[in-house]
């Protein structure tokens, strides 16, 4: 009998069991350490597979990561022909829609200015610029960045979308590749990282693109910490070419007590909590994949393993 090896929470463990065994009546269910008959395996479902994958499980056809992001594993210790499929369930975008609205309206009604006030008893505010007055852009137009633009415009932001491929959104001004990158920070008062981390974004938030932001720009940082130039930030804050950062992700998580990110006046942060996949919603997910791959369909969130998301 084929099985599958789950190697993450005992919370998954405990409600993805009676919802694989009852879906999937042919397909073993084996909680890891316990793997049953290694040569068997043909799915793995983790956040991190065991280093000696390729030898471990030799038949292995298809690797579920549990989180949106693939960027924790390392590739080259999974077989070529073994499929990696990240996660991509209604609760993700739920989750990351709040957050980034949040952060959004929290940087245009100037928030976060209006909570140090308030530490130094001080009364003094300002007039309200509409909605349709700021310029929100968003690095990456993929599963969680165009649910979050379409709610943006709603509230009347002016909205607009970078990514590698062209993408047609109703009220989103849609930027591709690097030859439109500046065009795109040009226009672009409030800026979101919901990119993946691979080569190409690793470092992609430096003095380089800050400095094609317009003066006072903010930054909401949702992707990964190593989108960030850390030091760049801090000069960019610095200077004024930022007004602000909210930082939901950081390099190293978690981030340690003496960094100097906690305690400046300008920046935010959050210990990565944007969102999360939900238990049930997750686990339905994996089980509607797995059905789509033995009856040889597409499964949705599988990665290119080239362009590395
Ligand atoms: P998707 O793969 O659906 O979308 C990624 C988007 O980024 C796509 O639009 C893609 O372009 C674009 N992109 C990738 N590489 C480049 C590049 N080199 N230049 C320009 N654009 C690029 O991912 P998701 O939307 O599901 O997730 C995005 C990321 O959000 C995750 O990888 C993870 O890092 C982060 N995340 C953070 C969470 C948190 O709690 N902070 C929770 C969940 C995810 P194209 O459309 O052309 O392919
Ligand atoms: C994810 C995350 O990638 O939580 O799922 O960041």
């Amino acid at each position: 009998m084929m099985s599958l090896v789950l190697k993450s929470t005992e919370e998954r463990a405990r409600l993805w069991r009676p919802m694989f065994t009852s879906e999937l009546p042919d397909l073993a269910f084996h909680v890891w350490p316990e793997t049953g008959d290694p040569e068997a395996v043909r799915y793995l479902i983790a956040w991190q597979p065991p280093e000696n994958l390729r030898t471990l499980f030799p038949n292995l056809e298809v690797l579920f990561s549990v989180g949106a992001g693939v960027d924790q594993l390392n590739l080259s210790l999974v077989p070529e022909h073994v499929r990696v499929v990240r996660m991509m369930e209604p609760g993700l975008a739920e989750g990351m829609i709040e957050y980034v609205l949040w952060a959004v309206l929290s940087c245009h009604r100037e928030m976060f200015r209006y909570a140090r006030q308030q530490r130094e008893h001080l009364w003094k505010g300002s007039p309200n610029v509409s909605a349709g007055l700021r310029r929100v852009g968003i690095m990456g137009m993929g599963a969680l960045g165009t649910p979050v633009l379409k709610k943006l415009a709603e509230f009347g932001y002016v909205c607009s979308g970078w990514s590698r491929s062209r993408h047609d959104v109703a009220d989103i001004t849609s930027y591709a590749g690097s030859d439109e990158l500046d065009d795109f920070l040009a226009v672009t008062d409030i800026l979101v990282c919901l990119m993946p981390l691979t080569e190409a974004t690793t470092g992609i938030l430096n003095r380089d693109l800050f400095q094609k932001l317009p003066v006072g720009a903010s930054l909401i940082n949702c992707g990964r910490g190593g989108h960030v130039v850390q030091e760049d930030l801090l000069l960019a804050l610095e200077s004024g070419q930022l007004s602000q950062a909210i930082l939901d992700v950081a390099v190293p998580e978690p981030l340690p007590d003496n960094h100097v990110f906690w305690d400046h006046p300008l920046i935010f942060i959050t210990p990565h909590i944007a969102s999360s996949s939900r238990v049930e919603s997750g686990g339905e997910s994996i089980l509607k994949n797995i059905l789509r791959h033995q009856g040889g369909l597409e499964m949705s969130g599988e990665i290119d393993r080239s362009a590395g998301y």
